[in-house]
């Protein structure tokens, strides 16, 4: 039986049992049963029970904050805010239920229509970096559609998924509709993936685990939406509001201590301004509140493992321009650090997933462009300059999925998320999440 670890105390909070193959098939064949009745409901009234979901989780979110904290080892304040976006998921796609349809298309002879028909059984893969709020970016368009769920946490962090689904049963989704296994990814996970009745997988893990997932979907042609890993670039033009880049730079990279597939571990900083922005950015890292999660004050947490930290550490080998402090004491913690960099270190071409920001100079605007560019990766990155065709310019230009222009912001209900590259594809979030939980059907009628 796995013991669940709070990673600022080292202390064991949970025992779970780990499911295998067998428990996975039962889930998998309980959400197939489940899935003509729940298919049926109308649309206002799965809209109605996703909305219930959404104001059950606003209704818990101090307990569902607390346990986030604990598995995770995130910053309290910041896991209360994760819960509200959680709840703000579950209302953007209650809303989207009856928002998502097909077309009529002009055609000879007839009417042509399409319908948007839900897939079935799909199986949501989910890492332990932002647990709670990535089950709810599948969960809740894969709902909205009429599918059925068999979510499968990380092993590390199990705990806020086991209580959506009491939730989601407390909001009156019928059982069957949303079934939790928890269990190993080598097992469970890969059991949904190979398994007959499930129609989609919807990954967020490492690049290496979701290039087994596609090869793995490919014996049952599976749709697969893949969420990876990430080496984005914070782009700081000589131009910019050098003081708010410098002050924001820290948590794009800091953020949940690195583990975000979003950060932007790469500064790019323009070669006329690089001394002075690295001398901003090094006092905006020294006031990083590293700490207990559970102070309110805190802003950043430990790392979720020993076996991660030593991962992460492994990426600091010179050049090292700031070492944060750290508590002493149990806690896998690692500090803020700051280490200048080119684009063919390894520290700049490999996700650390940890505060491990590496700062890069440029000489204009072609050369930022060539070196963001320069990464198998592509998912998120900033561009900070008072120019605004500039901006506009440079983020054509980058090949990546979610930009942000004077901001580190990634992600909002409303809008899409996801990869270019090997930072995967399909998106998330939005109304284009939904094209990924649905398939298109065109029927045509002779007139
Ligand atoms: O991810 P895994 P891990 C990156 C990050 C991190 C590294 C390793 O760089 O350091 O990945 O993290 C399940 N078939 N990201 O090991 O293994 C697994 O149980 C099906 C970036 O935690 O990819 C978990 O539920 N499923 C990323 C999920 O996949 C399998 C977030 C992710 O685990 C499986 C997390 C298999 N064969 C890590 N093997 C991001 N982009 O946010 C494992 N799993």
């Amino acid at each position: 039986m796995p013991a669940v670890v709070n990673p600022a105390t080292e202390q064991t909070i949970a025992q779970l049992p780990d499911a295998g193959v067998e428990e996975t098939d039962a889930a998998v064949a309980r959400a197939k049963a489940a899935f003509p009745a729940w298919r049926a409901v109308s649309p206002t009234d799965r809209a109605r029970l996703i909305r219930r979901v959404a104001t059950l989780v606003e209704a818990n979110v101090e307990e569902l904050a607390r346990i986030e904290s604990q598995n995770v080892g995130k910053p309290i304040g910041g896991a209360r805010a994760e819960v509200g976006m959680v709840a703000q998921v579950f209302h953007f796609y209650a809303g989207a239920v009856d928002k998502h349809h097909g077309q009529t298309i002009p055609v000879a002879g007839g009417v042509d229509l399409t319908f948007r028909e839900p897939l079935g059984v799909v199986g949501l893969i989910v890492p332990w970096n932002f647990p709670l709020n990535i089950a709810s970016w599948k969960v809740g368009p894969a709902l909205a559609c009429g599918n059925t769920v068999v979510l499968k946490p990380a092993e590390l962090t199990p705990l806020s998924a086991l209580r959506l689904a009491e939730l989601v049963l407390e909001a009156g989704i019928p059982e069957g509709v949303v079934n939790v296994v928890v269990g190993p990814g080598r097992v469970v996970g890969q059991r949904l993936v190979e398994h007959a009745d499930v129609a989609k997988i919807g990954f967020t893990g490492s690049t290496e685990v979701g290039r087994s997932v596609m090869q793995a979907a490919a014996g049952t042609i599976k749709r697969v939406t893949l969420e990876l890993g990430g080496k984005s670039a914070n782009v700081v033009f000589a131009d910019a509001d050098l003081e708010q880049a410098a002050a924001s730079a820290p948590y794009a990279v800091f953020d949940n201590a690195g583990q975000d597939c979003c950060a932007r571990s790469r500064i790019l900083v323009e070669r006329s301004v690089y001394d002075r922005f690295a001398e901003l950015l090094v006092d905006a890292t020294r006031n990083v509140k590293v700490g207990d999660p559970q102070d309110e004050a805190t802003e950043m947490g430990p790392l979720i493992s020993s076996q991660h930290r030593e991962t992460v550490s492994s990426f600091v080998d010179g050049n090292t321009l700031f070492t944060g402090a750290t508590p002493s004491g149990p806690g896998f913690w690692f500090p803020c650090t700051l280490v200048e960099a080119t684009n063919d270190d390894r520290v700049a071409r490999e996700e650390v997933f940890g505060p491990v920001a590496a700062l890069i100079p440029f000489a204009d605007e072609e050369d930022a462009v060539r070196i963001a560019n320069d990464t198998p990766y592509g998912l998120s990155g900033s561009i900070w300059t008072e120019n605004g065709a500039r901006a506009m310019r440079v983020a054509r230009a980058l090949e990546t999925g979610v930009l942000s222009i004077n901001s580190n912001a990634s992600v909002r209900p409303s809008t899409p998320f996801g990869g270019f590259k090997q930072s995967g594809f399909g998106r998330e979030l939005g109304m284009q999440a939904l094209d990924g939980y649905s398939e298109v059907k065109n029927v045509y009628m002779a007139t």
